[in-house]
């Protein structure tokens, strides 16, 4: 079939390649000329797809990036994959509703239209169909088809692949649903039939906030064991040990990444906006999380007053800035929060992470570093935020003069764990 991808990120790519190769003719579609350039070069910027399939897409002519919205025309599936963000707790809808005008102008009878990204639940149907209906004077569910599916994209995940993962699929109507469906089955292992976009939109909801009321329930105690003087690490390891009704999440300096911070809150502005009650456990969740940066420099901050110092004029290395472990991506990072305060309390602070992609750290507002041993030596504090693969962890234990361990993987005289 002829296919439209619109968003070539981390979503979009993987699926538009995948596409390719299950034998759609497929057009990636992005409005970055940067990205576009980088793709029709066959040069990938997505952890999970090596340049090399890109360039077998490419060259089989099976795949082709555009900034052309002309280029779109005669699709039989358009799938949506941009960016869902939230601006100061409002979600912004604006890509989605850019991208739909713009598929709207070039869609066709008896054509697609699957929407992607993460959203609050309703988004397909009160806002998607309305700019897609305008755009194209067609009606939905008479002219056109259309629905909601879910990514459940996990970078660098080694257990499932894009393909492996079950796939949630809906639709407006039944036939929606069967022409939607035979696309994903073409791609996925598995797809997963709901009843219709809200369920599938609610659903993927679900699944993040589920981890970020827990990653923040662990959060929030590991700030209070550590003052009852029991090692929460070892206490989590013996809960981990019942074979059912239990999943293991690990304190951290906070939750970064682009869905995790971001997608419960999708469902709780929307809770708020609807029914005037707030959804108090992401809400709760969130401002725990948002102040384990704080707590973090607190930690730092009573290690140096232990040792005569204080947090203004001291060296400080903040290792692992990505904002999950082996992980390239800054975004929400919570090592930017932690420079932040660290630098406002008159720190000197530097940073290290072999995964940060020049020139990204700019937003980090610290010089970076390699995490050498002279390195860490000089360091009056060390702060293991992120412990990723390419660290030599023995060694930071044994060389810091201090260090406070977010991940409980050093083992040295002056290791203290989060
Ligand atoms: N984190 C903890 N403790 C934990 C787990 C995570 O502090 O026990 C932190 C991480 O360091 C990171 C943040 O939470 O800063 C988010 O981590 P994550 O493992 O949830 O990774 P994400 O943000 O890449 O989440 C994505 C999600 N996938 C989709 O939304 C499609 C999530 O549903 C997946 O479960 C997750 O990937 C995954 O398993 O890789």
């Amino acid at each position: 079939m002829q296919i439209v991808v619109a968003g070539q990120g981390y979503v979009g790519l993987p699926l538009a390649v995948r596409a390719a190769e299950a034998g759609h003719r497929v057009v990636g579609y992005d409005v970055d000329l940067d990205r576009v350039r980088r793709l029709t070069a066959g040069d990938s910027y997505v952890q999970d797809v090596p340049s090399s399939r890109l360039r077998a897409v490419l060259d089989a002519g099976a795949y082709s990036a555009t900034a052309d919205a002309t280029a779109l025309a005669g699709f039989d599936i358009a799938v949506i994959t941009v960016p869902t963000p939230l601006r100061d707790g409002v979600p912004d809808l604006s890509f989605v509703e850019a991208c739909a005008r713009t598929l709207g102008n070039h869609l066709s009878r008896g054509a697609a239209v699957v929407l992607e990204s993460t959203t609050w639940p309703g988004t397909t149907e009160e806002l998607l169909l309305p700019l897609l209906e305008e755009a194209s004077g067609l009606k939905a569910g008479v002219d056109f088809l259309a629905g909601f599916s879910p990514e459940r994209i996990a970078p660098g995940n080694q257990r499932w692949s894009f393909e492996t993962t079950p796939k949630l699929v809906s639709g407006i109507d039944a036939r929606s649903l069967d022409v939607i469906r035979g696309f994903y089955d073409s791609i996925f292992h598995t797809t997963v039939p709901v009843s219709g976009p809200k369920v599938a939109e609610l659903a993927k909801l679900i699944e993040n906030t589920f981890r970020l009321v827990n990653i923040s329930m662990i959060n929030e105690l590991a700030t209070l064991t550590d003052r009852l003087g029991v090692n929460i690490w070892e206490a989590i390891d013996a809960a981990a040990t019942k074979p059912f009704g239990f999943t293991r999440f690990t304190p951290g300096p906070g939750v970064g990444g682009h869905c995790l911070p971001v997608d419960p809150l999708f469902l709780a502005w929307k809770i708020r906006e609807e029914l005037g009650v707030p959804f108090r456990f992401a809400e709760l969740a969130h401002d725990v999380n948002r102040r384990m940066p704080d707590y973090v420099v607190r930690r730092v901050a009573q290690a140096l007053d232990q040792r005569g110092k204080t947090l203004s004029g001291s060296r400080i290395l903040l290792l692992g800035l990505t904002y999950k472990i082996n992980a390239t991506d800054l975004r929400e990072s919570p090592s930017t929060r932690v420079a932040e305060l660290l630098v406002n309390h008159g720190a000197q602070v530097r940073g290290a992470d072999p995964n940060v992609p020049d020139g990204d750290h700019a937003s980090l507002n610290v010089p970076l570093v390699d995490a050498s041993e002279e390195e860490i030596a000089a360091a009056d504090a060390v702060v293991l935020l992120m412990d990723h693969a390419t660290f030599d962890l023995p060694m930071i234990g044994k060389s810091a003069p201090y260090v406070l361990d977010c991940r409980n993987r050093l083992s040295g005289p002056h290791v203290e764990t989060l």
